[in-house]
């Protein structure tokens, strides 16, 4: 790690950022709150506290500026509930965002207000976050899920409002694959 300059490099295959600045680990004790099945996060704490997921990023944080990250979720679930981020809307909420996938297969479950929508990603994928919707990622597989986010130096982060309303659907294993439901603990 480093301070990078404007050229970096990034294996597609496997995600690895050959520099970055900021570098962000989430374990299921980061996640008290997020999932609806706290005994099962308490558990799963326990027994060893896994990492979530982890952030590589190279922020750029005036106006004006993009900064990107490389984000590699763990496949998991707790409680029936696929590990997952987060989420957040951006703190000035008119700032955009692009997703693409990398490795492995997900979901992009998108809000705005009580509105929401999600896309399926996997390598090669690319999705738009338009203004104002707050977004998680979700990892749906049996791999990692790795994607690189490209946003506005200066959109800041408002984790508050998903930590204290949460999405309004959930995203649950169902068999081989996932099934999206409504989130009863959604406020
Ligand atoms: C940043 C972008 C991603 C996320 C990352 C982790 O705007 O959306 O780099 O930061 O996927 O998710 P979260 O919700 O914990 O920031
Ligand atoms: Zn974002």
């Amino acid at each position: 790690m480093g301070i990078t300059g404007d050229m970096n490099e990034i294996d597609l295959d496997t995600g690895i950022l050959d520099k970055y600045e900021d570098k962000v680990v989430r374990k299921a004790s980061n996640m008290r709150g997020f999932y609806g099945d706290e005994e099962a996060l308490e558990k799963l704490i326990k027994s060893g506290d896994p990492i979530i997921y982890e952030v590589y990023a190279v922020p750029r944080e005036g106006e004006g500026e993009l900064s990107y990250g490389v984000t590699i979720l763990h496949p998991g679930t707790v409680g029936g509930e696929f590990y997952m981020t987060k989420g957040h809307y951006h703190e000035k909420r008119d700032r955009a965002e692009i997703y693409i996938g990398i490795r492995g297969e997900g979901l992009l479950l998108m809000q705005n207000g009580d509105e929401v929508k999600w896309e399926e990603m996997k390598r090669g994928t690319i999705v738009y976050v338009p203004p104002f919707w707050a977004h998680r990622s979700i990892n749906t597989g049996d791999e990692d899920f790795v994607f690189l986010a490209i946003y506005p130096g200066d959109a800041g982060h408002d984790y508050g409002t998903i930590a204290e309303k949460g999405f309004a659907k959930i995203v649950i294993k169902e068999g081989n694959g996932y099934a999206i439901i409504d989130n009863p603990r959604y406020r």
